[in-house]
């Protein structure tokens, strides 16, 4: 790894002779505004000093260029012209197997955590009250489904109390007790008279990007209102690149934040918008920085929309780590995305259930704007009872 230093007028200037000289997977390390030395500096603009670290092969210049293709559309009778939204959309969705293909993640950056099924635990690890072999069997057949084991329990226990109570089957009980675990799902609150900030957290490629742009792109071309971008992913400079041009094909403004200090300049640019969403880097697990980093961005945005984006396809063990690595946020919804790779709900219920924070969207696959959704319980459900309904029906017995 190696590093060098870019003294230009702005920003801008250095991330495009950064990106022009040493690619996109150069890595800001510290940039800070600098000024001439003596009298010199009176009359002389202030000028950035940007240090960027980069692997030596990949000295080459690397301008990347996407392909033409991408923006075209194919030519059709005059007929057959679509419509403005639907063109856009089109462009997205061509647009996307691109911008992964740009963007390069650093080695270190770990994956997506793998689906990983937990076998089902013994019941007698369960710690169930002796005695209450249905409750045991319950809570058996819910933690082989990758629930987390005491919400398992919790779900058994007052399932078996509910059915005996109301005298339904412990299949509907189960699903009752479910249906309250998992709430009224809150998506965005956009205020009438006031500007909505939306910020949204997890870990790397959980799909927040993909997200945010969904639901700005809805926002913009659906409910007609002014949209603002910020993009504090500013590290990678290939990140940028990606929002840069979902932003410019859904025709809203982007700003680039550099340290969570200039969020305050960046939402006073758009000031005159509805909605602002504001999109971060991933955070690895125990990264200390990247923690007073989102405090500070969540306290100094002001921002009223919280989102953890936590991808479907997780272990419970895994969720269990992004809850607790996230903590240090107080108010959020969670917005669980891949759903579209699993045929599990379990993430959703093990995030639910460990944070205690409601739900907003479930993301259903890469097309942009589409695949997204206020979360709908009652689908939620039955992809849970499609699991495992069999085995549910003979514990009614
Ligand atoms: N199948 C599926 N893929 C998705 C979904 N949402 C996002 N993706 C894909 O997941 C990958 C990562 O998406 P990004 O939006 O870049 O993820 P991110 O969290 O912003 O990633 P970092 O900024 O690198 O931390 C891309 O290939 C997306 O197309 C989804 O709901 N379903
Ligand atoms: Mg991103």
């Amino acid at each position: 790894m190696n590093i060098k230093r870019y003294i230009a007028k702005d920003m801008m200037e250095a991330t495009r002779r950064i990106r022009e000289e040493l690619g996109p997977d150069a890595v800001i390390l510290h940039n800070k505004p600098i000024r001439k030395k003596g009298l010199r500096r009176l009359f002389s603009p202030p000028m950035v000093e940007v240090v960027v670290a980069y692997e030596p092969q990949r000295r080459e210049p690397v301008v990347v260029r996407l392909p033409d293709e991408a923006w075209r559309a194919p030519e059709k009778p005059a007929q057959q012209a679509e419509s403005g939204r639907e063109q856009k959309i089109r462009e997205l969705n061509g647009k996307i197997s691109d911008m992964q293909a740009m963007i390069k993640r650093p080695p270190e950056a770990p994956a997506t955590p793998a689906p990983a099924i937990a076998p089902a635990r013994p019941v007698a690890a369960l710690q169930a009250e002796p005695g209450d072999a249905d409750v045991d069997a319950l809570a058996g057949k819910l933690s082989g489904m990758d629930l987390i084991e005491d919400m398992a329990l919790s779900v058994s226990r007052k399932a078996k109390r509910a059915a005996k109570a109301r005298g339904m089957g412990i299949d509907e009980a189960v699903r009752q007790v479910l249906a309250d675990l998992l709430g009224k799902p809150e998506p965005i609150r956009v205020r009438r008279f006031e500007r909505t900030v939306a910020i949204l957290f997890g870990p790397t490629g959980v799909g927040k990007t993909t997200s945010l742009i969904k639901l700005a792109a809805h926002y913009t071309l659906e409910e007609k209102l002014r949209v603002g971008l910020i993009n504090t992913d500013t590290y990678r400079l290939a990140a940028h690149e990606q929002l840069k041009a979902y932003a410019d094909i859904i025709g809203t403004p982007l700003s680039a934040v550099y340290a969570p200090e200039e969020i305050v300049q960046a939402l006073n640019e758009h000031e005159d918008k509805d909605i602002v969403f504001i999109d971060t880097a991933g955070k690895k697990p125990g990264d200390l920085q990247h923690q007073s980093d989102i405090e500070k961005l969540v306290r100094l945005s002001g921002a009223g929309e919280v989102y953890l984006v936590i991808a479907a396809p997780t272990s419970s063990r895994a969720c269990r780590e992004i809850i607790k690595n996230y903590n240090c946020l107080r108010d959020y919804k969670l917005l669980v995305t891949k759903t579209d790779e699993t045929d599990s709900t379990a993430t959703i219920l093990n995030a639910k259930w460990l944070s205690g924070r409601p739900l907003s969207y479930v993301a259903t696959g890469q097309n942009v704007p589409d695949d997204i959704q206020i979360a709908d319980i009652d689908e939620i459900l039955r992809r849970t009872f499609r699991e495992e309904s069999a085995c549910l029906s003979r514990l009614a017995n």
